[in-house]
């Protein structure tokens, strides 16, 4: 045998024992789109978390779940459940608060032009799984990513309350939500990622421009920006800007409810945010920018 057949046998039995000695990566995630067909029991694995998930394609709504899961710890059954989830939806298996445990996350699609996904966690507290649901939210509801890279998911959504608030759904931006995952909750942290809602200020800045340009709505934009500002701790200068930009011919936002019945007006756009910032919890009662999130 010469060198070079010798060196090639042995990289062959080095490949050969590679394939055999390397455990093959199991899946951890399940998408599901507008193309997915029904299936049956597909399995998800991280660690000693398991989940078998089944679809039946449905396209309109009824009352029975067609997305269907059982959640699995060292193989023993322990959950479950199931949801309607209408063409798209997903399961996947990511360790949020970096314990070392994969949570599980369902994500479901109620349907309707720009409604509701909803996502449910499962999490291992404590030797029993716990389950929270971060309610409908707009589109895609969020993205889970790892922001500030400390191994720990933060999700990223929006104030879903500012949509339609005071212009169309297109004349809307609704300003940053950021949450992180601790003991199985969600809290909100979003006043911790300045750099990221700089990013998304200076997007809002840009929406407004274009549409005052295109002369389309601009006091929906103004209002996300105003509370974005305030979650940088630069309220004086988005509501100056404000001032200055909005829409004094808009009335949508103006009318005042009671029990969804509407019982006056306010006088003007500013007046109407404010009132809409210190519900939301952006503002003290007396109107003052708070320095921390908190909705009372
Ligand atoms: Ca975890
Ligand atoms: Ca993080």
């Amino acid at each position: 045998m010469n060198t070079s057949i010798k060196q090639i046998s042995r990289y062959f039995i080095l490949a050969t024992l590679f394939i055999f000695t390397t455990p093959v990566l199991a899946k951890t995630q399940i998408e599901i789109d507008y193309d997915t067909a029904s299936f049956k029991n597909e399995k998800l694995k991280a660690g000693n978390i398991e989940v078998a998930v089944s679809y039946d394609k449905k396209e309109e709504f009824d009352e029975v779940d067609n997305l269907r899961y059982q959640i699995l710890y060292n193989g023993v059954p322990q959950i479950t459940n199931g949801a309607y989830t209408r063409l798209t939806g997903g399961v996947f298996l990511q360790d949020l608060d970096g314990n070392g445990i994969a949570e599980v996350v369902v994500r479901t699609f109620s349907g309707g032009a720009h409604c509701c996904t909803n996502y449910t966690i499962y999490t291992l507290q404590n030797h029993q799984f716990m389950q929270t649901e971060t309610g409908f939210l707009d589109g895609i509801g969020g993205t889970f990513q790892d922001l500030n890279k400390d191994g720990k998911i933060e999700f990223l959504t929006s104030d879903n309350s500012f949509l339609y608030a005071f212009s169309s759904y297109a004349g809307s931006f609704a300003p940053s939500r950021i949450y992180t995952f601790i003991n199985g909750k969600f809290n909100n942290v979003t006043r911790q990622y300045p750099q990221y809602l700089k990013s998304r200020a200076w997007e809002m800045y840009q929406a407004f421009l274009q549409s005052k340009k295109e002369q389309h709505e601009v006091n929906g934009i103004l209002a996300g920006y105003v509370a974005q500002k305030a979650l940088l701790g630069e309220y004086e200068e988005g509501w100056k800007f404000m001032l200055a930009n909005y829409d004094r011919t808009s009335d949508w936002g103006l009318a005042i409810y009671q029990e969804d019945r509407e019982i006056d007006k306010y006088p003007d756009f500013p007046t109407a945010l404010r009132a809409f910032l210190i519900q939301q919890g952006y503002l003290d009662k007396n109107g003052k920018p708070k320095m921390t999130y908190s909705k009372d």
